[in-house]
């Protein structure tokens, strides 16, 4: 009997219990361009994601009760289209519940719809083609002003504030540049400016000789260009060559280093129109730029507090819907209110800022100042 007791009681002491938390991986999609032109932007958004999901690791997030693992699943989109759709699908064979992306609008328009039939969310912190969220698709939300708000607000500031009288424009022929200046001529025409030369390369030019010289032979006092950092820089720089002395005005993803190290000293004075406020203003954004910094050794350039938020957005919206399944979650997305460090992020029925901003920064003495910032956040 004795011995029956004992068997008992180290029974009753081995007993494992149930309810054991299985831990769940969820993957969290990245598209950018890891390669080629726009790679140090496409690291920059990768690497802003990153430090999120490293963060909401080490919170050790339950939904459901049971702990979750976040897992950075990222693609190389090549800011290629035909490359973007591809890896797209990839992403969604690969079982990603939502997807951070992109930098190329020319890239997010056609691989947009392929997380609509799989029912994911795409939460895009850069690519500002406003057409990216108007082609009737329910799952895609953007945390950055579009173009037409930004490239907006650059025609009209170019006419009512710097008096600009004979603007000239110039675009690398993608879906952002070309779209940024058509924006920005509505608004220049609306505010009773006047376009005196209308110029176009494309986004793998190096040599601007022919444009540039229309450009002066038109007399321009203001060069607005539809494009990116790299080429921006190559643009002021033989602009300088040429003595052409217009204001040079960027339409976004041009304030940051690369148009700095490729303008060199034809930096100083340019100016370029930039999405949302200066991060430093914002309350969490200085600590965000120093933990970046501490963590890839390297700045942010425009792109990485956005995905940041995009990524943080997602993984809320599932610790709010306790739930990883995307169509439940998504839910959650399209009536959040988040403060993110890049401001405060809620949606229009588009999935668009229901408050964008957008800020002017000019080059004095080689770094990017802010001048204005123009959209209240209420
Ligand atoms: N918004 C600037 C990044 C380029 C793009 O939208 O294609």
């Amino acid at each position: 009997m004795k011995a029956f007791v004992s068997f008992l009681a180290a029974s009753a002491l081995c007993v494992v219990p149930m309810a054991v938390s299985a831990q769940q991986t969820v993957h969290i999609g990245v598209s950018a361009p890891l390669t080629g032109l726009g790679a140090a932007n496409g690291k920059d958004i990768e690497n802003g994601v990153r430090l999120a999901v490293e963060e909401a690791n080490a919170q050790q997030i339950k939904i459901q009760g049971q702990p979750v693992k976040f897992e950075l699943t990222s693609v190389d989109d090549q800011g290629d289209p035909r490359i973007g759709v591809q890896v797209a699908q990839k992403l969604v064979d690969d079982g990603v519940v939502a997807v951070v992306g992109y930098y190329n609008s020319g890239v997010a328009l056609p691989s947009a719809p392929i997380f609509a039939r799989a029912g994911i969310p795409l939460i895009d912190p850069a690519a500002t083609n406003p057409a990216i969220t108007r082609q009737g698709l329910n799952n895609v939300f953007r945390i950055i002003a579009t173009d037409t708000q930004n490239s907006g607000n650059a025609g009209t500031y170019a006419v009512k504030v710097t008096k600009a009288k004979r603007i000239a424009v110039m675009d690398d022929r993608t879906a952002f540049g070309q779209g940024a200046v058509e924006e920005f001529k509505k608004a220049v025409q609306a505010a009773g400016g006047q376009v005196v030369a209308e110029e176009y390369t494309t986004d793998k030019a190096v040599e601007f000789n022919a444009q540039l010289t229309n450009i002066k032979a038109a007399n321009a006092d203001l060069l607005y260009f539809g494009g990116l950092d790299g080429q921006a820089g190559l643009i002021v720089k033989r602009m300088k060559q040429l003595g052409i002395h217009a204001q040079f005005v960027g339409s976004g993803g041009i304030a940051d280093s690369v148009f700095i190290s490729s303008a060199g000293n034809a930096a100083e004075g340019a100016m370029a129109w930039e999405y949302g406020r200066p991060v430093d203003s914002l309350p969490e954004g200085r600590a965000f730029a120093e933990k970046f910094k501490k963590r890839f050794g390297a700045e942010t350039l425009t792109y990485a507090p956005f995905a940041y938020d995009c990524a943080w957005l997602a993984i809320t919206a599932m610790k709010q819907a306790n739930s990883v399944t995307p169509a439940t979650f998504m839910q959650t997305l399209r009536t959040m209110k988040y403060d993110g460090i890049t401001g405060h992020i809620s949606f229009d029925k588009y999935g668009d800022l229901n408050n964008p901003t957008s800020t002017l920064y000019q080059v004095k003495s080689m770094k990017w100042q802010p001048v204005t910032t123009i959209g209240a956040e209420k």
